[in-house]
């Protein structure tokens, strides 16, 4: 492949060579002719990363994270990211780590992405934003510490910033070496920083990093703790006061540090954090980690969401997070870094047209704003039907992107999760689950886990079931729903939570209470809610 944009005075379209990908248009649905976090961060004024909107926060935030799909959990129905591999050094040891594999602190342990020069990762950048007009954003997340790596991270950026100007840079670092690269941070206008913070308290922390390299020596133990700790913290309170959004990932690990969450959560809100990420340790032994070996077992959804719901009401929650790889590209939840491997960027033709991937983002703008708008009338609906204006009920949605109730039932491999009540439909998490339909046919033997999975929700919506998963999600007390067929999700959540209402309310059906279903699948709640 070869470009020639140019920097500063890049021209509107660019010419190199191409190939043919899969439009990303065709997994969002977005109609020809259609009509869309936020949060104040320490400064409380909205909601969560997970539902905020432009009425919410002042513009220039907005401005930075209408289109993030990670600080925006309205904008990663519609806008994806993209990660390259540049910094493979790491300067701790995570307890949760195989140096073999990619940094767990933003990546699922396990999978290896291609490592890259800065100059094969731009190419790699401008190839995928050529393809992907809604590309918004780029993160360097590993495969070690973005900072550890500064000059390969740097001239990442440096030289993507000549070429597309219009894209977003991110990092995610562990944040030892954070208050040294400040400055550079600014001087790239990196206006998204995620650091990952497990701890305030080095008694906890010791049990989570055997050790740090710092100031040319090996340290382990209390010490090293304390060292990360008030690095982590420093480093917080720097890019607060520099006005840097910084999203703060903590790792949940049973045992040792899920009641000290809340504790995180009150520091970073205090030190000025945008969002707090509490995300699942994922433990197997086959990883070979540390916590692998050992037999550290990972959270529940339940036992996640109970985290997640204690910190309520503390720094803003983003619990959409897919715990992407290193190198992952696309909308959250998808993976097409096999569509842009070094070999494939080399045969395509790329043509980056800025004019184009500004009028596509234009379209995907108006269709949220309907998404916006149908929400806002379901919810003027919702305070209309007055009986159970209290309850709260959680739904899952089968969904392939755009923000619509557009997948198959036998097609999902991740249902999203809403909480729904008169006053609300918000997206409270995700569930991975094997995939029903295989070759064409339903497997039956699939059907049990798939039901489980998403035994603590009185409904799913679907845009197609058969009749054998109807029948068993019936059986279990979960209401298959099709009727919402391409709709706006959380519209669709509130009108089947109306009709729901209405239908106990003429006696044609009884509210059951699925509290016993999360019991059932190993919840913990009274003891976190009690923290709280
Ligand atoms: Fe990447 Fe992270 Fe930037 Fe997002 S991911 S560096 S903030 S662009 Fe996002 Fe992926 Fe979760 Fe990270 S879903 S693992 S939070
Ligand atoms: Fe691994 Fe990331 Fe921890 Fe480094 S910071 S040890 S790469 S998880």
């Amino acid at each position: 492949m070869s470009t020639s944009t140019a920097a500063g005075s890049m021209p509107a379209k660019t010419y190199v060579s191409i190939g043919s990908i899969k439009p990303l248009g065709a997994r969002l649905d977005v109609p020809e002719a259609g009509g869309g976090c936020g949060t104040s961060g320490g400064e409380g004024k909205a909601s969560c990363g997970s539902s905020g909107g432009p009425d919410d926060m002042p513009a220039e935030i907005w401005e930075k994270v209408k289109n993030h799909p990670c600080y925006s959990e309205e904008a990663h129905h519609h806008y994806a990211r993209m990660h390259v591999a540049v910094a493979p050094a790491c300067n701790i040891q995570c307890n949760y780590c195989n140096r073999k594999y990619d940094c767990s602190n933003e990546s699922r342990p396990g999978v290896v992405s291609q490592k890259l020069t800065p100059e094969q990762a731009v190419k790699k950048v401008v190839a995928v934003a050529s393809e992907i007009p809604q590309m918004t954003v780029l993160g360097v997340a590993g495969p070690g510490d973005s900072l550890a790596n500064p000059k390969k991270t740097f001239e990442t950026f440096r030289l993507l910033q000549e070429q597309a100007p219009d894209i977003k840079l991110c990092i995610s670092t562990n944040g030892l070496a954070l208050p040294d690269y400040v400055d550079e941070i600014c001087k790239y206008n990196v206006d998204h920083v995620t650091i990952t913070i497990n701890m305030v308290d080095p008694a906890v922390g010791e049990k989570i990093y055997p050790w740090i390299f710092w100031d040319h020596r090996r340290v382990t133990g209390y010490e090293a703790a304390k060292i990360l700790h008030e690095r982590q913290m420093l480093g917080l309170e720097m890019l607060t006061a520099r006005g840097v959004l910084t999203k703060i990932n903590s790792v949940l690990i049973p045992g040792i540090n899920d009641e000290h969450l809340m504790a995180v959560n009150r520091e970073v809100k205090k030190r000025g954090a945008f969002l707090h990420n509490i995300m699942p340790l994922i433990s197997e032994a086959e990883h070979g980690t540390h916590f692998g070996l050992t037999g550290q077992r990972g959270p529940t959804a339940q036992e996640l969401k109970a985290v997640q719901d204690a910190c309520a009401g503390g720094a803003n929650l983003m619990r959409h997070c897919r715990q992407c790889r290193a190198d992952a590209v696309g909308l959250l939840g998808e993976d097409r870094s096999e569509e842009f491997t070094l070999d494939k960027i080399e045969e395509m033709e790329v043509v980056y047209d800025l004019d184009k991937r500004r009028a596509y983002q234009e379209k995907v703008e108006v269709e949220r704003q309907a998404q916006h708008a149908a929400k806002q009338e379901a919810l003027a609906a919702s305070a209309a039907v007055e009986v159970d204006q209290d309850m709260k009920v959680l739904v899952a949605v089968a969904t392939k992107g755009g923000g619509r109730v557009n997948e198959h039932f036998g097609h999902v491999t991740e249902f999203q999760i809403f909480e729904v009540s008169a006053a609300e439909a918000l997206f409270v998490g995700h569930r991975r689950v094997d995939l029903y339909c295989q070759g064409g046919h339903g497997d039956d033997e699939q059907l049990p886990s798939v039901v489980k999975a998403i035994n603590d929700c009185h409904a799913v919506l679907v845009a197609k079931i058969g009749a054998c998963p109807r029948d068993e999600l019936s059986t279990a007390g979960i209401e298959p729903v099709d009727q919402f067929s391409g709709e706006f999700i959380e519209k669709a959540a509130l009108d089947w939570f109306n009709g729901y209402r209405a239908r106990i309310a003429a006696g044609e059906i009884t509210h059951q209470d699925r509290g016993d279903a999360q019991i059932r699948q190993g919840a913990f709640t009274g003891g976190l809610a009690a923290a709280a």
